[in-house]
């Protein structure tokens, strides 16, 4: 079945409601559904109203009990085609033909708020991936980092409590900065590296269409010969890894909780889609112990430079949902939903995660039949004994349910050789029953300092901002002190830097003394950039200089991206040569932090610009945001850099910011090359002095 087909699949439960009369849920007629059934016009409501009672009912049970972690997500379908065959490394059909489309489903989430908490918080990204194969569903259910806080399962309850509000008073919402999950990082080193990251931009991506996806675990790929190769998957997103900062991200949660929903909505909507490419880190079983950390231990990651993420296949995101809850809600991820040729490995995370999913969603779906709603049905037949339970959807004829059989001629049988059938690895296992950690997941420290040391200097200011600030919200200073001191097994400079801020020293001395080792591939400086899919505010009063306008926004429209014309009002805006514009957006509806960057064009408008405490604040906004401004002629009096810079800036204070020196068209490029560039971060950005 190839995407298409998928979609016709679904188009079986699909109803759209576009014509025809009003029926109860037996299909009874109804002729008004305004009101109630009453013993007179003033009387009492009579019990008897099943039509009353049928809307009230279905109403009163319309919600599910949300996702306990990852309840707030956003789903599109699309399609996986692989580059070339693969049949060297793994049996697994779906990778064995270019030619061929796979159907996938994604689900993007936020880990720690509730369903309606807002999508700019920082937090883990969830990034689940359904395969509808030729041989059953394969779900890769990962994250946009490549590490995980605990090394074992049996931690998760912990962590997770923790990080969500506390028990107490049920505050802070869809947010790690308070007391319980500091306290908790401080008593748990092992979650250091993790943690890293979470203070890092890739907690805040600027849309889910930039953001790297990791399986995290260490998986194996199995070939027909029974060969393997252990294996680590990547999603890399064409567009390039992007972020926001985090007074914008803040300040998005209030103007548009529903930002990244939103950006993937209204880009696969343009008809844009969102892409990605599949990625394997590969290692021969003979090199299971060639690191100085074990490839079971989730809280580590395989550097690139190390071991080179292979792009073997891409991910086409390309089609909204119908029903947010029939699909987005009710889809069903689990890791252990593997096809022939993937197989798991010990990492004792994963094997906690295998058993996990399933029991979730037996309460949360409400019984065992959830793989039969549309979105989680496979393409494939679905033929066994299973029976009955709550919300059994086929109407499973004969007489025999059991196995084996004469009545039925043992149908159906097991699967033979040569029919698409799963065979575990037979990995050889030997040990004594015991419930302790490898002595080889040890080492906590050495690739924070790592991720650390990759780290651009705009990055580590991030990171040590981030820290303050969360740190700065936990009430008690005992907590603050004991994560600065076990961030000096990080790096001194990092824990001096937030101590500083908090007003506090490492109190103790390092446990370790990490490597200087670096990864380039770890900084989002080194991603790819493109003005595709970016989106520019034009502000716009009656007088504006309409060949820069048309200028900028034909080279907008040429790079891919596309522009919101801001004013103060809507209707039609008029250009000094009299021709008009229409105007989408006011100041009251557009804020400078839902865009990539800023144009002004000249013209006579900029003395009404000037009058509007709005737009300077839009402007100098989008300027602390390091963000492109473009202005042309008269507009350039608006540029934020000579009012606002500190001594410290010097030179770079006017770093992106594109000022029309006369003709339109090269004004329009450069304002096009300075976007590209995404940030420009050099604008403000005091680079800490930090060793290795
Ligand atoms: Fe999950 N996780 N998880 N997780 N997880 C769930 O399953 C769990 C972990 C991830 O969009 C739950 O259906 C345990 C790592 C994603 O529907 C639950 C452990 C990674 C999603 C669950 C982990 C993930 C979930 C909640 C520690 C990245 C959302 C609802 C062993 C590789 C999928 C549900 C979606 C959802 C358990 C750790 C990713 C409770 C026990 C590591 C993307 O079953």
């Amino acid at each position: 079945m190839n995407e298409t087909q998928k979609q016709s699949d679904l188009e079986k439960d699909r109803v759209h409601h576009a014509e025809g009369f009003l029926t109860t849920n037996q299909g009874v007629g109804v002729s008004n559904t305004d009101d109630s059934l009453k013993a007179g016009g003033r009387g009492p409501t009579l019990i008897e109203d099943f039509i009353f009672r049928e809307k009230v009912t279905h109403f009163d049970h319309e919600r599910i009990p949300e996702r306990i972690v990852h309840a707030r997500g956003s789903g599109a379908h699309g399609f996986f085609q692989v580059y070339k065959e693969l049949s060297n490394l793994t049996k697994a059909h779906f990778l064995s033909d270019p030619e061929l489309v796979t159907p996938v489903f994604v689900r993007f989430s936020t880990v720690a708020g509730s369903r309606g908490s807002a999508d700019t918080v920082r937090d883990v990204r969830g990034f689940a991936v359904k395969f509808y194969t030729q041989e059953g569903n394969y779900d890769i259910v990962g994250n946009n980092m490549p590490i995980f806080f605990i090394q074992d399962a049996m931690k998760f309850p912990d962590l997770i409590h923790a990080v969500k509000p506390e028990p107490n008073n049920e505050m802070p919402q869809a947010a790690s900065a308070h007391d319980t999950f500091w306290d908790f990082v401080s008593g748990m080193p092992e979650t250091m590296h993790n943690v890293m990251w979470l203070m890092s931009p890739r907690a805040l991506p600027r849309s889910f269409r930039m953001m790297e996806g990791f399986g995290i675990h260490t998986f194996r790929l199995v070939n027909a010969q029974g060969a393997f190769k252990f294996v680590k998957f990547h999603w890399k997103p064409l567009l390039g890894v992007h972020s926001l900062v985090w007074d914008e991200a803040q300040k998005i949660s209030g103007k548009d909780p529903d930002f990244h929903r939103r950006d993937l909505w209204e880009t696969i909507q343009s008809g844009t889609p969102a892409e990605y490419e599949l990625g394997f880190q590969l290692l021969d079983p003979e090199d299971e112990f060639k690191f100085d950390f074990d490839i079971l231990d989730p809280t580590k990651l395989w550097p690139e430079e190390l071991v080179p993420v292979q792009k073997v296949g891409k991910m086409t995101l390309n089609r909204n949902v119908d029903n947010f809850f029939a699909e987005t809600e009710q889809v069903a991820f689990c890791p252990a939903n593997v096809v022939p040729g993937i197989d798991f490995t010990n990492d004792p995370l994963l094997q906690g995660r295998l058993f996990s999913y399933v029991d979730t969603q037996l309460s949360r779906l409400g019984g065992p039949n959830f793989h039969q709603i549309p979105i989680n049905r496979p393409v494939v037949p679905v033929n066994n004994n299973q029976r009955d339970g709550i919300h059994r959807m086929t109407i499973d004829a004969g007489q025999t349910h059991y196995h084996p059989n004469t009545l039925n001629s043992n149908q159906p049988h097991s699967a033979h050789q040569g029919e698409p059938r799963f065979e575990h690895y037979q990995e050889k296992v030997e040990g004594n029953v015991i419930r302790e950690r490898s002595a080889s997941f040890r080492d906590h420290f050495s690739q924070p300092a790592m991720f650390w040391n990759s780290m651009s200097g705009h990055e580590k200011e991030h990171i040590v901002d981030a820290f303050r600030f969360e740190l700065g919200k936990c009430q008690k200073v005992c907590i603050r002190q004991n994560v600065v001191n076990l961030l000096a097994n990080v790096n001194a400079d990092l824990a001096k830097a937030v101590g500083d801020g908090l007003g506090l020293n490492p109190e103790m001395k390092p446990l370790a003394s990490p490597k200087p080792f670096a990864s380039p591939a770890l900084s989002m400086d080194n991603t790819a950039k493109s003005p595709k899919t970016s989106k520019t505010a034009i502000i716009v009063e009656n007088g504006f200089d309409r060949a820069e306008y048309d200028a900028v926004t034909a080279a907008i429209i040429r790079a891919g991206g596309g522009f919101d014309i801001v004013s103060k009002k809507l209707g039609a805006v008029s250009a000094v040569d009299k021709s008009t514009i229409e105007c989408g957006k006011t100041y009251a509806t557009a804020v400078s932090v839902v865009y990539d960057a800023v144009f002004v064009p000249g013209g006579a408008h900029v003395d009404s610009l000037k009058l509007s405490g709005d737009v300077w604040h839009f402007i100098d906004e989008a300027y602390k945001h390091y963000k492109t401004i473009g202005l042309g002629g008269e507009a350039s009096s608006l540029s934020p850099a000579e009012r606002i810079k500190s001594a410290a800036q010097g030179d770079n204070a006017a770093a992106g910011i594109v000022i029309c020196g006369g003709k339109a068209e090269p004004f329009a490029d450069e304002f096009i090359a300075a976007l590209t560039q995404d940030r420009h971060f050099q604008r403000g950005c005091v680079v800490m002095a930090v060793s290795a």
